[in-house]
């Protein structure tokens, strides 16, 4: 399988570093663009088989009409759906949409694991460009597989992504985990482009998780509460990328980040997220964090990454130059 088309410079990892997130120009080949479109596209054109799967522009209709059957038809897979909505119904916040003329066509999907499903998309994850990023950035000995999430947002998708840090959703701790978010179409911001606070990683906070289109934290939530960012963008050192297939953008897991909806009238947006973890992560539990359906949970508070959940993806040894 082919790997990076280019090495990762000294500068990029400082960027990494220092902003907690780095564009990597033309990183990826047309192959390996082509396997994740795929499997985005195979992933969400059978999403009523994942119980990791949402449609959330459903989601938001439904709640506006108050189609009771609908979110409790949602509430047998990861999420208690029709509960979420109740409860950010209760805490008086709003659904996050922009407005354009096109608003309300077009759908928010999502769905976790997507690695665990398809096999392809799995040995593009363990077995591609991914891992060897993930160590060119985290500088560790060894990387394992963290999990995956897909994306995609149709012209004329209304419904935002709340500014959220991906830190508070994984139960683990330490600071070498990193996401790698891969497009797979041209992205700028009408399209729902990433937006990332600089340096919101180095200070060690954890912010409640959200339900992604509300700002609302999720039921039970612990951490700090974040601050409106999208209300107040001139107030943060807030940037976007433009990107291009065969870009990835890396975010550190502690960087908060968020995307508007498409409000384009053709170009569809869709996206991988991959996680990727270092030496010194461990397992740390947070009863409040999302559940992930397809782990097994073998591993105890405290202990190293590992085992099927988590498979070593990459070796310093394995790599060296001979
Ligand atoms: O693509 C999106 O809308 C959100 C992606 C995201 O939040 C992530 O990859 O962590």
């Amino acid at each position: 399988m082919v790997k990076m088309t280019r090495e990762i410079t000294p500068d990029e990892i400082a960027t990494y570093n220092i902003a907690g997130v780095v564009l990597l120009k033309g990183i990826l080949d047309i192959s390996a663009v082509n396997v994740v479109r795929r499997s985005i596209d195979t992933a969400l054109n059978s999403l009523e088989q994942s119980k990791s799967g949402y449609d959330l522009s459903a989601i938001t209709a439904a709640a506006e009409n108050n189609d009771t059957d609908c979110l409790k038809a949602d509430s047998e897979g990861q999420h208690d759906i029709a509960a979420i909505v109740d409860h950010i119904k209760n805490s008086g916040e709003r659904f996050l949409y922009d407005s354009s003329q096109n608003a309300g066509t077009g759908r928010f999907l999502l769905d976790t694991a997507v690695s665990s499903r398809l096999r392809e998309f799995n040995r593009f994850v363990r077995r591609g460009a991914g891992p060897e990023i993930a160590a060119a950035l985290l500088q560790s000995n060894k990387v394992n597989f963290f999990g995956d999430q897909v994306f995609l947002k149709e012209p004329g998708t209304r419904e935002r992504t709340a500014f959220h840090q991906d830190a508070s959703y994984f139960e683990i701790e330490g600071d070498q985990c990193c996401v790698l978010w891969i497009p797979t179409d041209p992205v700028s911001l009408e399209h729902g482009a990433m937006m990332y606070v600089r340096g919101s990683h180095s200070d060690g906070r954890l912010y409640q998780p959200n339900v992604f289109i509300s700002q609302t934290p999720l039921p039970g939530a612990e951490g700090e509460l974040l601050p409106d960012i999208e209300g107040h963008l001139e107030d943060y050192d807030v940037v976007h990328f433009d990107t291009e297939p065969g870009d990835v953008l890396v975010h550190h897991y502690r960087t908060v980040h968020g995307t508007g909806g498409n409000t384009s009238r053709y170009q569809v947006r869709r996206a991988a997220s991959l996680r990727y973890c270092g030496d010194d992560i461990r397992i740390k539990r947070r009863p409040w964090a999302p559940k992930q359906l397809h782990h097994s949970n073998e591993l105890k508070e405290g202990m190293p990454l590992g085992g099927t959940d988590f498979p070593v993806v990459w070796r310093a040894q394995e790599n060296a130059s001979p």
